[in-house]
């Protein structure tokens, strides 16, 4: 039987197959392939009652190291429309590192009752991106946002108090027992918080993930860092040097794009920050 694994605890794997959750062991036989099955994992379980074992791991679509899930397909990143107020740079940065872990972010401006913020909607539409506005407090938005993520895994990142439990309650309602997301959350807010998909009505599934927000960029190449940019990567080889880093060459089509306004000061500020800081990281990691 295939199913997926939802979460793990002391060295059980709960998979959700069917309809039911199997408290499943993995068998030995991962550990020479030095496999460890994850949450996210699509596996084979062989079951009797309500107990299995994993026998086959299948492969992953995606794969985050922070926090480790695998098969993530969509990375929700709530920002608040205020309090906590936004700093464009951690989206863009987020954005980025959604990406290099083979996973396609979105946008999701939380807190909408406060402040509407549609410029930061135009900014992040106009550079590509899907971005839905949402109040979690007012239920407003959320049937949109909930049908956009059935049907796919779903991580929700973003800083503390966006209002990420918030609208990950309104998102299961209908799967889950009021209060339950919450509260699991909270429980392991001051330990270690342990990961765990919960499954939405229509299919799919979501996630919290702890921690994303804060990491650095890691795995690719300063070079390499305009592919990641939507608004970017449009205009390949239209720069007069072929791998213009649109930092310092002239006649740069990116450059020139910032400077009519086509492509926001904005995104360019946080491109050439975090180019930078990919160019020391690789300096000092020749040392
Ligand atoms: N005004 C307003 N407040 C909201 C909204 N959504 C959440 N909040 C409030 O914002 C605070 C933080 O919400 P949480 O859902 O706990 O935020 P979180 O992102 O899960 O935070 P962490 O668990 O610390 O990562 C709570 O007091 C919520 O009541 C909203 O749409 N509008
Ligand atoms: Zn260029």
């Amino acid at each position: 039987m295939k199913g997926t694994i939802i979460k793990g605890i002391g060295g059980f794997y709960y998979v959700k197959a069917s309809d039911n959750v199997y408290e499943c062991k993995a068998r030995g036989v991962f550990r020479k392939k030095r496999i460890t099955p994850t949450i996210g994992d699509v596996v084979e379980i062989e079951t009797s009652g309500e107990k299995g074992s994993i026998v086959d791991i299948l492969d992953r679509r995606s794969y985050l190291v922070r926090p480790p899930v695998a098969n993530i397909d969509t990375m929700l990143l709530v920002v608040a429309a205020a309090a906590p107020e936004p700093s464009l740079f951690l989206i863009d940065k987020m954005l980025v590192n959604a990406e290099i872990n083979n996973i396609h972010p979105v946008l999701c401006i939380n807190k909408t009752d406060l402040e509407k913020r549609n410029d930061i909607k135009k900014l992040y539409e106009n550079a590509g991106y899907e971005v839905f506005c949402v109040s979690a407090e007012k239920n407003k938005g959320t049937d949109k946002l909930k049908k956009y993520l059935s049907g796919r895994t779903t991580a929700f990142a973003g800083l503390s108090g966006v209002g990420k439990s918030s609208l990950l309650s309104i998102i299961t309602e209908d799967t889950l027992e009021t209060g339950d997301v919450s509260e699991k959350i909270q429980r392991g807010r001051h330990t270690t918080r342990h990961v765990e998909l919960f499954e939405l009505n229509n299919g799919g599934f979501v996630l919290d993930t702890p921690g994303f927000s804060s990491l650095e960029l890691e795995g690719i190449k300063a070079d390499e860092l305009w592919e990641y940019f939507p608004e970017m990567r449009n205009h390949r080889d239209e720069c007069r040097f072929r791998g213009c880093s649109h930092i310092n060459e002239p006649d740069c089509v990116i450059k020139n794009k910032v400077e009519s306004g086509e492509i926001a000061s904005t995104r360019y500020g946080s491109y050439t920050q975090l180019y930078k800081q990919l160019k020391s990281v690789k300096e000092w990691e020749k040392k």
